[in-house]
């Protein structure tokens, strides 16, 4: 009786495990995007990756000496506010949806200037 409960345990921590860990996405991912370094008007890298599911925990990284930026993925309601010259803002938002998505910085100018990128999300 003891023994079979013990495996009853055992098989729902494994399964829990195995989700956990399991492929295709659903995992939790940190990402992090420096903006306005060296004074240029890009964010760096200006390519992500994740997988369909995947939950991104992002965070901007304002290196700028002088101006604001902002990270903004409008598929995924991912927005930070304006993070001022020094500072960083971490957001949360789920990759649902395959493709590549457009990000960029919405301070007027500054996606013509070239703040802009792309997350690749695989199945
Ligand atoms: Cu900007």
């Amino acid at each position: 009786m003891k023994k079979a409960l013990i495996f009853a345990i055992v098989a729902v921590l494994s399964l829990g495990i195995l989700t956990a860990c399991g492929g295709g996405g659903g995992n939790t991912v940190k990402l992090q995007v420096i903006a306005g370094e060296n004074g240029e008007m890009k964010y760096n890298p200006e390519t992500l990756t994740a997988k369909k599911g995947d939950k991104i925990e992002l965070t901007l990284v304002n290196k700028d000496s002088a101006q604001p930026h902002t990270f903004i993925i409008e598929k995924f309601n991912g927005k930070t506010k304006q993070v001022q010259p020094g500072q960083q803002e971490t957001i949360t938002f789920t990759a649902n949806a395959a493709g590549d998505i457009e990000f960029l910085c919405d301070v007027p100018g500054h996606k013509d200037g070239g703040m802009v990128g792309k997350l690749t999300v695989t199945q």
